[in-house]
């Protein structure tokens, strides 16, 4: 079993030593997944409405606010609260301005965040993370051009005690003094229907995340009684691509993330594996952790073991 590295990005400095700290999930929980049963009813997770039902439905149950400073995250109690599905609209002001909102997220939601300018000057940057001191949760963060809209997905691998963090990408990670009347933002949180691609094993995909802040999930729902492996190779492909890979393995009955990859030994690419047999819903979430990646394609290999 190989270990699994998270690579938490210090947002905050309120937040860094959570974020540093942060503990790996329980690889032993892939070996321990005995106890699955396949005749037992699996929670798909799954919103049932198709997508664009769901989505109009999610804009008419918006819940707008507008933020309240301050708001920066010097003290625990120094954050905003955000309503969910909902828009938050606030401002990068004065210079170096940083909002942060807390979250009510669970695991197996999938959330697509918006960060839209409002107004000339901003150019976006989003961070989702947990800030709970023993954090299972990667940070989701996407940064973005001025006055551009960005967009994040993000699956909740894990509970945790979430915030959103707003700022403009030029002050991160160094302050430069930009913000600003002109740094209006509004950002939206709304869940997202999942549509794993289903997988048996032992079979290859090819994939490309959508955007920089995109998440593909696959579904599979037995290792045929044995153990398996799972290996996504992006700068190990005969093509090499730019994706900084990451990988997750989440247990939909039991709602929880079994384990995360961010680099195998080599690279960055991402693997893990178990010499256990899992049966039942299994999703793997492919995300990415770099900021600059201007290919973002995969190859993704579900293998038995002997
Ligand atoms: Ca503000
Ligand atoms: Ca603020
Ligand atoms: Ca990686």
């Amino acid at each position: 079993m190989r270990r699994i590295v998270f690579s938490l990005v210090p947002v905050l400095a309120l937040f860094v030593a959570c974020s540093d700290s942060a503990t790996p999930a329980d690889d032993g929980g892939v070996d321990a997944a005995t106890s699955n049963d396949a005749s037992t009813a699996v929670d798909t997770a799954a919103p049932a409405t198709d997508g664009a039902l769901a989505d109009a439905a999610s804009d008419a149950g918006l819940t707008i606010a507008n933020e309240v400073e301050p708001n920066d995250g010097k003290t625990t109690t120094e954050v905003g609260t955000m309503v969910l599905p909902g828009t938050m609209n606030g401002k990068i002001d004065p210079a170096d301005d940083t909002d942060v909102f807390t979250l009510t997220l669970a695991p197996g939601e999938f959330w697509e965040w918006t960060l839209a300018p409002t107004s000339a000057d901003l150019a976006p940057h989003l961070a989702v993370f947990d800030t709970s001191p023993s954090s299972k949760n990667p940070t989701a963060l996407v940064a973005g051009r001025v006055s551009t809209p960005l967009s994040l997905e993000h699956f909740v691998l894990n509970t945790g005690t979430f915030v959103a963090a707003v700022r403009d990408a030029r002050n991160v990670p160094t302050k430069t003094g930009r913000g600003g009347p002109g740094y209006g933002y509004a950002l939206t949180g709304r869940r997202k229907t999942l549509n794993p691609i289903a997988v048996t094993f032992p079979s290859s995909k090819s994939g490309r995340l959508a955007s920089l802040g995109a998440v593909d999930v696959y579904a599979f729902t037995t290792t045929n009684g044995k153990g398996f492996d799972v290996t996504l190779r992006a700068k190990r492909k005969t093509a090499p691509s730019t994706l900084d890979s990451r990988i997750s393995l989440f247990e939909v009955s039991g709602k929880r993330t079994l384990i995360t990859n961010d680099n195998e030994a080599t690279s960055t690419d991402s693997q893990f594996g178990g010499d256990t047999a899992l049966t039942g819903t299994h999703y793997v979430i492919v995300d990415n952790e770099g900021t600059d990646a201007t290919d973002l394609s995969y190859d993704l290999e579900f293998s038995l073991r002997p």
